[in-house]
Formats: structure tokens, sequence, C-alpha cells
């Protein structure tokens, strides 16, 4: 019977309360029945994480791994497609998904929303095979306990993303995560995945990208997966591709910063607070400006841009360091 079967799971929830999965969204402020237009996985252990194939045998849970099919939609999940309802949503408007009995995001890590468009037309008959874009990512957002409370969506039972005005309409999976990455200075994070199944209506003719394939957006030896969150805070590198927020793709077409502040604050996601957006997070494209470096000839000036997606100058500074304002705009500043 559902009903016990749901306060099973929510008893054994709350003694591993870290652990957790997707199983419903809110539409309209209301939460919708469980796995209605969520896919739901056929896992043992609904809440475990997808790691790596190359964790330790004992650490893989219900045979899932990151780098297998498994981190599509998770275990199984195309087995339920028939049964779960397609969300209609306007292009434009925020998807909402939350996570089941009660628990909340008590691992540090980033938030992301993908979306795949259904090849045949019907995303019940989508096995999430295809092409995939990031809509949306999250990752530090204030000067909290960087173990914990710094991460944007710590604490918090739910991840939102709007869906680009531009989004060709049709039949998508939508795939939220969350990653824990308290175990990824030992290479070793968790991922929790879900998808939903949406009709995106009143869109655009922009050109999703770039794509990348589940699996295979996440490998082993990405900076995320060896990240740590000890000794310091340090600027996060974002797992996968760049946000597309609409238009040509890639992010290059976002607009040009005249000013770090200024585009912070229209770059915001629309859930965020404009006073929670991080200084510290890293362009997708660019990881490797975590660690900008400081040069001579040929570099940016003081005050000069010297990074950001789509930005093709020169990634150093001649005076100053380059410090990542938001995802399309570093600057050398003092
Ligand atoms: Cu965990």
């Amino acid at each position: 019977m559902k009903f016990s079967a749901a306060l099973a799971i929510g008893a054994a929830a709350q003694a591993v309360n870290a652990h957790y999965f997707f199983d419903t969204n809110i539409v309209g402020g209301a939460v919708q029945p469980a796995f209605k237009y969520v896919r739901q996985s056929t896992r043992a252990t609904k809440y475990n994480p997808i790691k790596f194939s190359s964790n330790p045998a004992a650490d893989i849970r219900d045979g899932s791994t990151a780098d297998g099919p498994d981190i599509v939609c998770n275990q199984g999940a195309f087995s339920s497609a028939g049964k779960t309802e397609v969300l209609t949503v306007n292009a434009g408007d925020e998807v909402k998904l939350q996570l089941a009995v009660g628990a909340k995001f008590q691992h540090p890590g980033p938030g992301l929303v993908y979306m795949s468009k259904a090849p045949t037309g019907s995303v019940k008959a989508y096995d999430g095979s295809g092409d995939w874009f990031k809509i949306f990512e999250e990752g530090v957002c204030d000067g909290g306990d960087f173990t914990s409370t710094a991460w944007c969506d710590y604490n918090r039972n739910y991840i939102a993303a709007k869906i680009p005005k531009d989004t060709p309409n049709g039949e998508y999976l939508l795939r939220a995560e969350h990653i824990g990455v308290h175990r990824s200075h030992v290479n070793q994070p968790e991922h929790y995945v879900s998808c939903m199944q949406i009709k995106v209506q009143g869109g655009g003719n922009g050109t999703p990208g770039p794509m990348v394939k589940f699996p295979g957006a996440y490998k082993a030896t990405d900076p995320y997966a060896n990240f740590s969150i000890y000794n310091g805070r340090k600027a996060f590198p974002m797992p996968g591709p760049a946000v597309w927020t609409g238009g040509a793709g890639s992010g290059a077409s976002a607009p040009q910063a005249t000013s770090p502040v200024e585009q912070a604050a229209s770059s915001a996601p629309a859930a965020a607070k404009p006073t929670t957006m991080s200084t510290v997070r890293v362009p997708a494209a660019q990881p490797t400006q975590a660690a900008p470096a400081t040069g001579g000839a040929g570099c940016a000036a003081l005050y000069g841009q010297c990074g950001g997606n789509g930005f093709t100058g020169a990634k150093c500074c001649s005076a100053g360091s380059c410090k990542v304002a938001n995802p399309w705009y570093s600057q050398c500043l003092n």
C-alpha cells in the first residue's frame, strides 16, 4: 500500500537525513502528488546517491554509477515514464522540484537543472539518451560555513529553475540534480538525480547549447569531483556545461557586462536573492579561472575583463588578479 510505503521510506530517511530524492514538484504554490510528473526510480533505496564506478565497491549504492545509465534520470526511471504525467509549462515560467519525505539538502554542493527534448515528440517514449543542455546552476551563495550553509540550496527542500523564454516548444525531460561534494576531496561526489516530464508552450526559436550526454557530461577526473570544501574557501568549478539562457547557445550571446555589479544583478537566477549572488562561482566553461594567472604583456589591465562565458580575450591580468564576478564576467582587481 502506497501510504505505508511512504511512511517506511520516511522513517528510513530520518535515519539517513543527509540523503534524499525528488518525488514531486510545485505548481502555483501547490505541491503535486508524489511521482505525478516526476519519474520514480526502481532503486532499492530511493534516497541513495549515485557515485562514480571508480569509487570503492562498498561505496556504490544499488549498483548505480555516475558513469553509467543511472545518471540520466536515476535507476530504472524510464520504466515509470508511461504512468508519469506530462506537465505543460509556459516558456519563461519556473519549474520547482521538491524533495520527498520532508528531507532537505544537507550536503554541501551545487544544484543543477538540465533539459533534453524528446526526439520523437513524446517524452513518455524518451529514455534521455539524447542531447542535454543546462538551464540552471547554483553553488556558493554567501559567506556562511563553506562546508555547509554557504551553499545556496543547503537546508532547502527544493530546486527551482526558469525555462528560458527562447526554448523551442515541445516535450522535454527536465533533470534536477544535487551533488554532495563533501567527499569530492577523495573523489567521491554524490549525485542525486530525478527527471520530470514537461511540455513547453509559448516558447521561442533559440538553439539550446552547449549539448552534453548522460553519461558523459561528468567524469571522475573533473575538477568538481576532486574539489575540497575543507581548509578554506575557494572557487567551486561547476560540473557540466555552461548554462543556456536563450539565444544561439553556448552562452556566447550573453550580454557584455558594462559593470560587474550590474551584470551580477541581471544574471542572478530569478529564485536567488540578488544579495546572495556568489563571488566565488566559477563559469562552467572556464574552470581554469578558479586560479587565474597574473601576467604581463597581453594581459588585461587593472579593472579590465579577464574572463567569463563567451569571453575570448586574455584570461590574465597585467595588474591585480582576476576575480570572478559572475559566470559571464571576471575582472582584474587589486
Ligand atoms: Cu551522503
